[in-house]
């Protein structure tokens, strides 16, 4: 859902500029995203995996160069796509130093910046509802997460939360910005878009007037159900969203698409199983990365090199589907391999779309990030042993 702004005032000179604020109903969550009119780089604030076909189209409909996709916390109630925005829009992942997130490869600290264009935004570290959350300031607007919901706050009962630190963080962190700063929460479960410091500090329930201990007892009888999500969803965050590594017992066996994807193509597969079939004959194996990443990093033998973007623009490959069709000529089903395993998700939906039985290979040619933001050692085609080659 797109509120009430049109690509066009955001182009306008001399308007108030205001981020694009996105909803995800399921989990009544916002996203936003802002960018500096004149070099189109753009940031995204807390990305949903469900909503990922909605923010390309919106990056695409404003001319945007995602640079940053930036979450807040690790998110209990539903899955970020900022591991698939940095696969398909090439942005960079940056995340609070306190949440864990390793896949992430800027981890902020308080005060720190980063930089879209000519624009800024500013980590200002805000721990209660967990204890790494961030809000983040961008010239007068606050993003604030789950610390500071309108008339409301975000809940401290699980993931390392404390009511008292999110006390210290409403009174002593955001409700020391100006008042007439505009607050964009990361949920509202009543409808309402936006407030700003002033209201909350003099209207917000919870906190507005009470003392610290008057805070602390409100919010341990809230008696809140767990969020449905949070089992799922925890872990997958603490990765970006990014598919975990085929975990043994499925090792041999195809897995359906996550729920999200369900039916838009045939499945997810091992590395392993991949080159099983391969081997059988009964697959044929597609290489989705760019030629160049074949070249420079190393390539399957007998692998066909069916490339979905080229780099250095990353654009489409206008060649994918003829290509893609030469491939399964044989009537084979095909398995495709990408740097990660989430490029070749989105091909694979497009063989299906063509009529071909596509299957993705989970962890793809160099595997997940690690802790240190590094790939190779987690997981990956090199690092089950199977075969491949530099030049
Ligand atoms: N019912 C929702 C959970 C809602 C929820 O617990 N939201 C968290 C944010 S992740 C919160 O802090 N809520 C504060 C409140 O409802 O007052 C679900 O199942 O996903
Ligand atoms: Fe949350």
């Amino acid at each position: 859902m797109l509120l009430d702004y049109s690509p066009h005032t955001h182009t306008m000179q001399g308007r108030a500029m205001k981020p694009i604020q996105l909803f995800d109903p399921a989990s009544c969550t916002y996203t936003y995203v802002l960018f500096d009119p004149a070099s189109r780089a753009a940031l995204i604030i807390d990305p949903v995996q469900e909503q990922i076909e909605r923010d390309l189209a919106t990056l695409h409909d404003y001319g945007l160069n995602l640079i940053w996709a930036v979450e807040t916390h690790a998110h209990a109630d539903h899955i970020t796509s900022a591991g698939q925005l940095a696969e398909l829009a090439g942005a960079r992942m940056a995340a609070p130093a306190g949440c864990g997130i390793g896949t992430a490869g800027t981890q902020l600290a308080h005060g720190d910046v980063l930089r879209f264009g000519a624009e800024t935004l500013l980590a200002l570290h805000t721990p209660g509802h967990t204890a790494g959350s961030m809000s983040y300031v961008w010239r007068e607007h606050v993003f604030t997460g789950d610390t500071l919901l309108i008339n409301g706050c975000g809940r401290t009962d699980f993931q390392s939360g404390s009511a008292n630190a999110l006390y210290h963080s409403l009174t002593q962190v955001l409700f020391a910005l100006p008042d007439g700063t505009t607050v964009w929460p990361g949920h509202d479960y009543q409808g309402r878009s936006h407030s700003t410091i002033a209201q909350e500090k003099t209207g917000n329930a919870r906190v507005a007037g009470k003392t610290e201990a008057e805070f602390v007892a409100i919010m341990e009888g809230l008696n809140l159900p767990k969020p449905r999500r949070i089992d799922e969803a925890v872990p997958a965050n603490l990765n970006s969203g990014i598919r975990q590594d085929a975990d043994g017992a499925l090792l041999m066996q195809a897995r359906p698409p996550a729920p999200a994807h369900l039916g838009t193509y045939a499945g997810d597969v091992s590395p392993q199983l991949a080159w099983q079939w391969v081997q059988a004959g009964e697959a044929v194996l597609v290489d989705v990365r760019t030629d160049a990443e074949r070249e420079w990093v190393g390539f399957v033998p007998g692998a066909q090199p069916v490339a979905w973007k080229q780099w250095p623009g990353m654009a489409p490959n206008p060649q994918f589907d003829a290509a893609i069709r030469q491939a399964a000529a044989g009537g084979h089903k095909l398995v495709l391999l990408c740097r990660s395993g989430v490029r070749s998700i989105v091909a694979a939906q497009r063989a299906t779309e063509l009529g071909l039985t596509a299957y993705n290979i989970l962890e793809g040619f160099e595997g997940d990030l690690d802790a240190q933001a590094q790939r190779g050692r987690k997981g990956g085609w090199r690092q089950h042993g199977l075969p491949w080659r530099q030049n």
